[in-house]
């Protein structure tokens, strides 16, 4: 692609302002002359090979080009007789300079924002800058438009016809047939007419699209009246701001293109979107808000970062007003399709604009992305972040898996909301109800941990969330040391132990069964005896307190939460088996009175009806779905295996079965 930059005329309209320099050199503000802009806007795009054409001022452009001090190949075809011709016969003497290429060719005069040059760099055939938007001028080009081709340009046509500004990408085979256009004229000794005249009697050759500027500023200056009003114009335009949202936390290049094409358009914010937003609708992220804030500042062109609270852009725009939001255009058809509208009914209110550039799916960055994930299911990166989710979210909410594959399912079910906003699970629970019912065993610590372990192992070997993990009782204090720096090693983040002691059995059967209580001190020795044993700071041991349970009452539910959360609890965790909350609400409420940093932890599994929003208002950090994927499972699985038995064969259940496929997609077979 070559340009060709025609700044062969006098510009004898403008009065004074050019009796000492060429039209090219006037100043538009900023610093800036027009043929300055030109050059650094082009080269900014990506042209980097030019011809300009020159008249009487040959040298004095000359110069001003070297001056900018750009990286371009610039050459220069002086017209001698520039003030009896007119630019036909400049293009003319370029033709040899210009031969097969595409060429973008533009008037001397002509300022434009980035936009408009990107729009018509986009333009996949040849393209003529129009305005469908603005009125007819009386005096400038037109375009006489059919069918989406330009049929004529001419100061002299009005019917069906566009406002046409002289700036134009042409493919090598239309320039080829304009040139012979011109040639021919040239030798019939035509040279004072408009170069448009020669391609007005080729338009059945040759295919010009339309490319429509709207109100983008794109305007030849003839006159000083035409400089005054496209420098306020131009004032605007420099003054533009541009809010985008990131989330990620691995800068590649097709961030900093995105950023690079949005600071064209003009001052740019960069929303980050914070840990919390971050963590619920995606992963969690490798680096923290202010740190990923941080990485932007120092990103060219990048001129504020601020924080995006949530998935919405509400409340950054309503403050910042911006001219542009720039997105990939990713987010038209996916989950984020609402927050994309809402974003364009925000815009909307104050006339701006929402640009959308094509997504880029390199299958590099994707490898990027999977390269993050894995980092996150490392045992350090693991452990750590249960501790991290809950100072952040202020809830946290696990759900059991006792599996590989209930351990993806944790893994990877995203619900999408309506307004945009995603919802998933933090954690993962190990239950020994349900470790133990997937082995067939009763809950009563028969499982022994070497096999607990294994069930973690698989689970941690196919997933990245943080685990805890149900410790029942912990067992001897000596044994349970062993069982923290297992678990510690693994990266498990919390485990659980109850404050009972003997045959373990379910907290659910409650007084039904014969259950012991341990001695407040004799369990707080085996908190502290944990604590002491871990190596690491994140590793969470958390005191189930079972009074509730046992009824044993309030009062020493709340004496046990203080004596181990003393002994060095990291968190407490009160169950109830009634339906009604209404304990464990008073326990919480009594507990946070004294205390209220301590992390508390329920398990709604009787006392299901209270909602995560509620819990967390009340004072609760983790709440733990204990039970559920085993309680769906199994009397699915018991139905399968009793149709077939009624029906003698598999045909009847499949209407009901999960897809072979569907299975494929849960569990990958590549690792990522
Ligand atoms: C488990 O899931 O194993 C538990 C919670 O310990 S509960 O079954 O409610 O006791
Ligand atoms: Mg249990």
């Amino acid at each position: 692609m070559k340009a060709l930059i025609l700044n062969s005329g006098t510009g004898s309209r403008m009065g004074d302002i050019t009796r000492t320099h060429p039209k090219c050199m006037t100043e538009i503000g900023g610093g800036e002359t027009i043929l300055s802009r030109q050059l650094h806007l082009l080269c900014e795009a990506g042209v980097r090979d030019m011809v300009i054409t020159t008249g009487s001022w040959d040298e004095a452009i000359r110069k001003a080009v070297k001056d900018q001090g750009l990286d371009i190949r610039c050459s220069f075809v002086c017209n001698p007789i520039a003030d009896r011709t007119n630019y036909i016969y400049s293009m003319y003497l370029a033709r040899e300079s210009l031969a097969d290429d595409d060429v973008l060719l533009l008037h001397g005069d002509l300022v434009f924002e980035w936009r408009a040059l990107e729009k018509l760099l986009q333009e996949p055939g040849s393209g003529m800058a129009v305005s469908m938007d603005l009125p007819l001028p009386e005096k400038d080009f037109k375009a006489v438009i059919h069918d989406g081709k330009i049929e004529k340009v001419g100061i002299e046509f009005f019917e069906d016809a566009a406002a046409a500004q002289p700036m134009y990408i042409l493919r090598k085979a239309d320039m080829t047939v304009w040139m012979q256009a011109i040639s021919s004229f040239i030798e019939q000794g035509e040279v004072r007419c408009y170069a448009e005249n020669a391609l007005n009697t080729v338009t059945d050759k040759v295919f010009i699209h339309p490319v429509n500027m709207g109100k983008w500023l794109c305007n030849e200056i003839d006159t000083p009246q035409d400089l005054e009003k496209t420098a306020l114009l131009l004032e605007q335009v420099e003054k533009k701001t541009v809010y985008m949202c990131f989330s990620t936390d691995v800068l590649h290049a097709a961030h900093l293109r995105l950023i690079g094409r949005a600071a064209k358009l003009g001052h740019v914010t960069v929303g980050i979107l914070s840990d919390e937003a971050v963590a619920s609708y995606k992963r969690f992220p490798l680096l923290t808000c202010e740190e990923r804030m941080e990485m932007f500042r120092n990103v060219t062109g990048v001129e504020q970062v601020v924080e995006q609270k949530t998935l919405s852009y509400r409340e950054n725009l309503t403050a910042l007003h911006p001219d542009f939001v720039v997105h990939g255009d990713n987010w038209k058809n996916d989950f984020q399709k609402p927050i994309r509208e809402e974003v364009l009914s925000l815009l909307e209110q104050w006339g701006g604009e929402l640009v959308e550039y094509p997504y880029t799916s390199d299958p590099r960055f994707g490898a990027l992305e999977g390269r993050a994930r894995s980092e996150l299911a490392l045992p350090d990166s693991r452990r750590a972040r249960l501790r991290r989710l809950i100072s952040m979210k202020g809830l946290v909410t696990a759900m059991e898996a006792h599996s590989g594959i209930t351990g993806l399912i944790v893994e990877k079910t995203v619900v999408h909301e309506d307004n945009g906003g995603a919802h998933q699970f933090d954690a993962m629970w190990i239950s020994s109800l349900c470790d133990s019912t997937a082995k067939g065993k009763p809950d009563i610590e028969l499982v022994d941990m070497s096999s607990r372990f294994r069930t973690i192992d698989d689970i941690l070997e196919v997933t990245t969330k943080p685990i805890i993990f149900d410790g029942d009782t912990g067992g001897l204090p000596e044994h349970f040391v062993y069982t923290v720096r297992t678990l510690e090693r693994m990266g498990v983040s919390m485990v659980i132990i109850e404050d009972k002691t003997g045959l373990k059995k379910n907290s659910l059967f409650g007084t039904e069964v014969t259950q012991t209580q341990d001695d407040i001190e004799h369990f707080a020795e085996k908190i502290r005896a944990g604590k002491r044993a871990q190596k690491t700071r994140d590793f969470m041991i958390c005191a189930r307190i079972e009074s509730l349970i046992l009824e044993k009452g309030m009062q020493d539910a709340l004496e046990r939460a203080s004596a181990f959360v003393q002994a060095g609890a990291d968190a407490i965790m009160i169950h109830s088996r009634k339906k009604d909350p209404q304990e464990i609400f008073d326990f919480v409420e009594a507990f946070r009175k004294t205390d209220s940093v301590t992390p508390l932890v329920v398990v709604p599994s009787s006392f299901n009806t209270v909602t995560e929003d509620e819990w967390k208002k009340r004072g609760v950090n983790v709440v733990i779905y204990a039970n559920q994927l085993t309680r769906a499972g199994f009397p699915a699985m018991q139905k399968a295996a009793e149709t077939i038995l009624h029906a003698h064969r598999a045909k009847e259940c499949d209407d009901f079965l999960m897809p072979i496929k569907e299975i494929i997609r849960l569990v990958p077979e590549d690792i990522d």
